[in-house]
């Protein structure tokens, strides 16, 4: 199947708002427990999720939000999961991890690596009753050191099953560099196995979609798996809240010369009133937070990446976005007025 890139974008858009409404949402305390966000992932979704015909399944991890609403599941039942409704996609029962859409042969877990038995149990389902069908896999570079997931990807090989592995790795398992825990290339590790592996820029929509296509196309003739490693960058860190203090481990240098002096100060004896003078110190570190963010996310943001591209037909972007914007308001304000 051909790429259309205004198709890719409307859809990365609207998860991008979708998910910043979420954001919103979550602040306001109507989303309990933690939040993770595929914000940064939204090419590698668009690049495989858009590619599926019916009867094709797909197994997700934490952050499925974009490849569900790119597969079509409805997002006002999504947030009102996400808010523990019983009118949400799971009756409230699941939260924003542990999705399901028996509709969409969707389903999604928050156990790290389990995307790869269950992607394997929908293939083997799918060869037996929807012959030419496919599942996919998604995980991050943290679950390619879990068992479940490597010996499902032996099975997959051994059994010629139609699956597609898509490792997003954003080198990041929350606070632990992976690099640190993990040997050898990622991609070799698929190789070595008996699949074939490619390794591209997960902010690339194209590259992503050529490389999906032809993995496509091999599952579907019954040639068995491979492997995609695409990368990526979550511009929230690990999840919503996270003080992103793996940056700070490594600061960047522009950021350490500038926090240091503006600490102390507004922490300083004399002067304004201690309230004052607090406020003006969670000023100053929401600040350095969103220095930190925009420098860890930039030139790593895929849809600034495709509508770079986009930006020659700069009415017509304009005004899909506009619709885009109100349609995704629209969703929020009867999903937040609901009861
Ligand atoms: C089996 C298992 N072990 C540990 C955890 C705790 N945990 C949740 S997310 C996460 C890191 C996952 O990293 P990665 O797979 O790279 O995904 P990312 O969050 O970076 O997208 C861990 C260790 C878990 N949920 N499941």
């Amino acid at each position: 199947m051909e790429i259309n890139h205004w198709h890719c974008y409307e859809n990365m858009f609207s998860s991008r708002q979708f998910e910043a409404s979420v954001t919103t949402v979550w602040r306001s305390g109507k989303i309990s427990g933690e939040m993770h966000l595929s914000t940064g992932e939204e090419a590698i979704t668009a690049g495989t999720v858009l590619q599926l015909q019916a009867g094709d399944a797909m197994a997700l991890d934490h952050r499925g939000t974009s490849a569900m609403l790119m597969r079509g599941v409805d997002p006002f039942r999504l947030l009102r999961e996400f808010m523990g409704k019983s009118d949400g996609l799971c009756h409230g029962q699941g939260g924003h991890m542990h999705l399901f859409s028996k509709r969409h042969l969707a389903a999604s877990s928050g156990i790290v690596g389990a995307t790869g038995p269950a992607a394997a149990g929908f293939a083997l389902a799918n060869r037996a009753l929807r012959p030419g069908s496919v599942a996919l896999a998604f995980f991050g570079d943290g679950a390619m050191n879990q068992g479940m997931l490597l010996e499902s990807m032996n099975l997959a090989v051994a059994w010629r099953l139609p699956v597609v592995f898509i490792c997003k790795d954003s080198k990041w398992a929350i606070t632990t560099l992976s690099a640190s825990v993990t040997g050898g290339k990622l991609v070799n590790r698929a190789i070595g196995m008996g699949m074939p592996a490619t390794s591209i820029d997960g902010t690339d929509v194209e590259a992503v979609w050529k490389t999906a296509s032809k993995s496509l196309i091999r599952a579907r003739k019954g040639k068995g798996p491979s492997f995609i490693h695409a990368t990526c960058t979550h511009p929230e860190g690990h999840f919503l809240g996270d003080p992103l203090l793996r940056i700070a481990r490594h600061p960047v240098k522009e950021m350490k010369k500038v926090a240091g002096p503006m600490i102390k100060s507004a922490i300083h004896l004399q002067g304004a009133s201690i309230l004052k003078r607090s406020g003006s110190l969670a000023t100053v570190t929401t600040l350095i937070g969103k220095t930190a963010r925009d420098q860890h996310f930039s030139g790593k943001d895929p849809l600034s990446r495709l509508r770079r591209q986009l930006k020659k037909e700069n009415g017509r972007l304009e005004k899909l976005e506009n619709e885009l914007i109100n349609k995704n308001q629209a969703v929020i304000n009867r999903a937040l007025a609901a009861r």
